[in-house]
């Protein structure tokens, strides 16, 4: 073999920087490299420095284009392969010691066999790459709710995307110190090169990906993938999956959830943390502009996708969002469905899989009324509004720091954490769930969360209008026994002295002629602030089988007249016969739980069925 030094059978350079002091990392990085053969081992510090300097050398390989400085400041659009666009939910595994532990909601296969297949994958497939070292922090530095995790990675695209979504660098391993504990997270696109090989702009491995969590160790070992949650593996594996696990035997929580600070005119701030599945408008609720008529109500952005949530000695929950950026979906983002976020994108963002214009800009479906003229769609082919495909991919993406969202919390950066005065859960339902509902206590509000449900829509593969259930919105992220995550969440309940409250939202329901009868976006801030009432002991409802909802009069309609009387009914209907069906759902899924089901979450449903 004619190599250079670096040939893969040598030693790779590995020496670590000086001021690595944690054995274990050192130890560990080693014995990657050794098995997965990479050129060249880099240390991240996490500089701005460091961060241009792989973005440029992305420029340079085809990997990133940098677009229009005017247009889109220090903004880059990265094309990944066709074949590598999205999470792949058959593809990801949780691999305990236990079948059982894993639940029905997770893959499984027997940790031995799944080290054996990674072991052989891993063998020198990062020849002809850099291997990078990622130490990352989830959750404000130093913060005691806050987890480290290292991920060593032959994408520079990871590296950059997770300087943005995490806080990386030398400064998480000053924190580490030389015996502190983090979560080893392994990541490889799979693409090894041969000496002289020409590397393609996406490179991903087409025949093998596995996305994989070891519960009892808590390591994560991803193959084969460059995209989103298969490669960034602080948010979806590390944050949920991994961090559920050791929530449930530290006494926190994991979860799905966005959490956001409301402020009535003059009054005290609350915080509420809200679980939606996909395709719900999540990122958009997060940073929800109040409607002019709502007078003085001011709503600020903690996080968007996921809350780590503590008891703290006073009784009340305490969270923190762990990442420090969004990674979300572009298409139907536009100034009229989060005005906030598309501020927070006008410069230092990365773009994956959406449209370039002309000049340099970006495009994606939704975010203009009228299409441009002609642009280049996410796979790099011309288009123009007559090509009968879209320009960007319905899952594309944009990678942004939260300090650039324009109501970010104050509080955001809190290592302490915001106290949560009530949880929201909520699903794209056409029909039965009212747009509002509280539960009557924690543990009907369990029960509410552990069946939630949403539609499918074209964004999610599948069948669409489909309801899928899909309990806290964690089917794909909890990374153990859904019968012992409502255990764990029962048991947390208990122990608080001033549990928040639980509300069921629906911004979805449709009339009889398929139409949306709620207007939603910031109108949904009437909903939140009946919420904040209830909370302050304030707000006026009725009883129903299903918990309290608000009166007409219970609700503010200044400056919406869309909403009469009679839609607001509508929108808050109980259809007897519909929850006949409903309950019959609930008991499919409590089937497949039963092993583990809690007793209480039975007992609710005996409630439930006898109230209606
Ligand atoms: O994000 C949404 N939210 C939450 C906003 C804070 N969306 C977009 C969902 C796809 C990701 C919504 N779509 C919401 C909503 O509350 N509601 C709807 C349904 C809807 C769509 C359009 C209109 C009204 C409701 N009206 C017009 O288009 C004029
Ligand atoms: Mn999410």
């Amino acid at each position: 073999m004619n190599r250079p030094t670096t040939a893969a059978h040598a030693a790779p350079a590995i020496a670590a920087p000086s001021y690595v002091t944690n054995a274990k990392l050192k130890q560990w990085v080693t014995e990657i490299a050794e098995l997965t053969q990479p050129d060249r081992v880099y240390w991240c510090d996490g500089s701005q420095e460091e961060y241009d300097r792989l973005c440029n050398e992305m420029v340079d390989s085809g990997m990133l284009i940098r677009l229009s400085q005017e247009k889109r400041p220090n903004s880059f659009l990265a094309r990944s392969d066709p074949d590598d666009v999205a999470r792949m939910e058959d593809r990801t595994f949780v691999c305990s010691k236990n079948k059982e532990d894993a639940g029905p909601n997770n893959n499984w296969v027997a940790p031995d066999d799944m080290r054996a297949t990674l072991g052989n994958l891993f063998k020198g497939c990062m020849r002809g790459r850099t291997l990078y070292v990622i130490p990352f922090s989830m959750g404000p530095l130093g913060s005691h709710i806050a987890h480290i995790g290292v991920e060593l990675t032959d994408s520079p695209y990871v590296v950059v995307s997770m300087r943005i979504m995490t806080r990386i660098g030398r400064k998480v391993l000053d924190i580490l110190g030389p015996d502190g504990y983090f979560v080893p997270c392994l990541h490889s696109i799979g693409a090894p090169l041969a000496p002289g090989q020409k590397d393609v702009v996406w490179p991903s491995n087409k025949e093998h990906k596995y996305i994989v969590h070891f519960p009892e160790t808590k390591e994560i070992w991803s193959f084969g993938s460059g995209y989103g949650g298969n490669a960034l593996l602080g948010k979806k594996c590390f944050a949920l999956r991994i961090a559920s696990i050791m929530g449930r035997e530290q006494g926190w929580l994991a979860e799905h959830m966005l959490i956001l600070g409301i402020q009535p005119p003059g009054g005290k701030k609350y915080y509420i943390a809200g679980a939606f599945p996909s395709a719900c408008g999540k990122t958009n609720l997060a940073m929800l502009i109040p409607p002019a008529a709502l007078k003085g109500w001011k709503v600020t952005t903690v996080g968007e996708d996921i809350a780590w949530i503590k008891p703290h000695a006073d009784g009340r929950l305490y969270a923190i969002n762990p990442e420090a950026g969004a990674f979300g979906v572009a298409p139907g983002t536009s100034e009229k469905t989060n005005a906030n976020c598309l501020e927070a994108v006008k410069s230092d963002t990365i773009f994956t899989n959406v449209a370039l214009t002309p000049d340099g800009d970006v495009w994606w479906e939704g975010l203009t009324k009228t299409p441009p003229k002609e642009l280049i769609d996410w796979q790099g082919k011309p288009w123009a509004p007559d090509s009968g495909r879209l320009a960007a991919h319905p899952n594309s993406r944009f990678t942004v720091a939260s300090h650039r969202i324009p109501s970010i919390d104050p509080d955001w950066n809190n290592p302490d954490g915001v106290p949560i005065s009530a949880f929201l859960f909520g699903g794209r339902r056409a029909t039965t769930v009212p747009l509002v509902v509280e539960a009557k206590d924690w543990e009907s509000g369990v029960y509410l969360a552990a069946t939630m449900a949403s539609e499918t829509t074209a964004a999610i593969i599948g069948k669409v209008g489909v309801v899928r259930r899909d309990p806290f919105a964690m089917l794909p992220f909890c990374g153990y026994h859904f019968g012992d995550y409502f255990k764990h969440w029962l048991q947390i309940g208990a122990g608080l002295k001033q549990p928040p409250k639980i509300f069921g939202v629906n911004w979805f329901r449709l009339d009889e002629n398929g139409k949306f009868m709620w207007p939603g976006f910031g109108e949904n801030m009437r909903v939140l602030k009946w919420i904040i009432e209830r909370c302050e002991g304030k707000g006026g409802a009725r009883q129903t089988p299903i918990g309290n909802m608000p009166r007409y009069e219970d609700m503010e309609w200044q400056g919406l007249d869309a909403i009469s009387r009679e839609v607001f009914a509508k929108l808050s209907e109980v259809d007897p016969v519909q929850w006949q069906g409903e309950l019959k759902d609930h008991d499919e899924l409590f089937q497949k739980l039963q092993s583990r089901l809690p007793q209480e979450i039975a007992e609710q449903r005996k409630q439930l069925g006898q109230a209606l």
